[in-house]
């Protein structure tokens, strides 16, 4: 964990409040496989990491709540029987969000100060938010002795995204960091809510990210867009979500969608096999499938369900050219963030040079590489 991050939201905390805080890591998180299947009900295959969002909080004993983003230097105030959500965009509807979302199941949360910093990159599909938001309602279910179970908080987290973000999230972000495991990636059925851990031991191979630095404007509503072009085909076919829908099934209905939606939804049914294929690969430790799996993930993310840009696409294309490579794919909602690579451990260093200036040249601007360990889920910290 990052140490210099913990001193720093410690300090900032006793500066404005001053008081001693109960400090919360909530971290971020990685996905192997399983994009954009959470919210039809499938699988997925995160990981926590160790950057993320560090949060300190105290009870408050005036009549309002404080919440500071000790990076960007902001603070507001607010009422608890008054919230709302506020601008688009902003980093308040993420706390306001799990406030109100913690009153909606008639819990009491009484005046309170936060303060917060994180390290997880913005924009990188690392999942910032639901870090975010779990460090809030882990953090408020603590200090309020909220009677919250870790499951009954990664809803209300999801909810908060819902309802005051706007996006429509599956359950995905908020299960990875709220329960991830050190050195484990979950198999997550996003139906039951119950996961499988996998302990990650790549042998010669290891995972980087590598960031495109870029986000797109519209991946908010190009996400809620997949999502309810899914729920839609799913009700064309009588099924409760396309985790239930076979190839078959969709090919019965295909003269009734667009080319268009009809690919996005048999990317996801395809996407949903290659999870759980995936998973199998694991157990056989079977890297060159996973690999595979992965490359085919990326395809199918980028000319199936259209969720990619050129400059993943960039970074997936040279992946592939490596040969020490076995998969590589973007990460997360998409137009932008990272790739997850699966790379040969000697090759590493080589390649980051390579990557780095061939980015460069062609998109005039730079990219960032990182390793990451696998980290254990929301917790408290000293
Ligand atoms: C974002 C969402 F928040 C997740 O729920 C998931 O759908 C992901 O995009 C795509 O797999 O991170």
């Amino acid at each position: 964990m990052n140490t210099a991050l913990i001193s720093k939201v410690k300090e900032s905390f006793i500066n404005k409040f001053s008081t001693n805080p109960l400090m919360i890591f909530s971290p971020g998180r990685i996905n192997i496989i399983g994009e954009h299947t959470d919210y039809n009900d499938g699988f997925v295959f995160p990981a926590a990491v160790n950057k993320g969002i560090i949060a300190a909080f105290n009870k408050s004993e005036t009549q309002k709540s404080t919440a500071y983003a000790i990076d960007m230097d902001e603070s507001i105030e607010f009422e608890l029987d008054k919230l709302k959500p506020s601008s688009e965009g902003s980093w308040e509807n993420y706390v306001l969000g799990v406030v109100a979302e913690i009153q909606n199941r008639n819990k009491v949360v009484g005046n309170f100060n936060i303060a917060f910093s994180g390290d997880i990159p913005a924009g990188s599909g690392m999942s910032s938010s639901a870090a975010l938001e779990n460090s809030v309602v882990f953090g408020l279910n603590e200090l309020f002795d909220l009677g919250l179970s870790k499951h009954d908080m990664i809803l209300i987290s999801q909810k908060a995204e819902h309802n005051y973000v706007g996006v429509k999230c599956g359950i995905m972000d908020q299960y990875a960091s709220m329960f991830g495991i050190e050195n484990n990636a979950l198999l997550l059925d996003c139906r039951t809510i119950k996961s499988k851990p996998f302990i990650i031991d790549f042998k010669n191979h290891e995972l980087i990210l590598i960031n495109t630095n870029v986000k797109h404007s519209l991946s908010d509503s190009a996400y809620n867009d997949r999502r309810s072009v899914c729920e839609s085909i799913a009700s064309l076919l009588n099924v409760k979500a396309l985790r239930d829908a076979t190839e078959y099934d969709l090919e019965t209905i295909k003269d009734q969608v667009t080319p268009e939606n009809y690919q996005k939804a048999l990317y996801v049914i395809q996407e949903n096999n290659r999870a759980i294929q995936a998973s199998k690969a694991m157990e056989l430790g079977d890297l060159k499938t996973l690999g595979e799996l992965i490359y085919a993930s990326h395809d199918g993310l980028q000319n199936q369900y259209k969720v990619s840009c050129v400059e993943l696409d960039f970074l997936v294309t040279q992946a592939k050219l490596n040969g020490h490579i076995l998969g590589a794919r973007m990460m997360g909602g998409g137009f932008g963030g990272c790739t997850i690579n699966l790379i040969e451990k000697t090759e590493t260093e080589s390649f980051k040079t390579f990557i780095s200036e061939a980015y460069e040249k062609t998109f005039n601007t730079t990219c960032s590489i990182y390793s990451v360990e696998l980290s254990q889920g929301t917790h408290i910290i000293n």
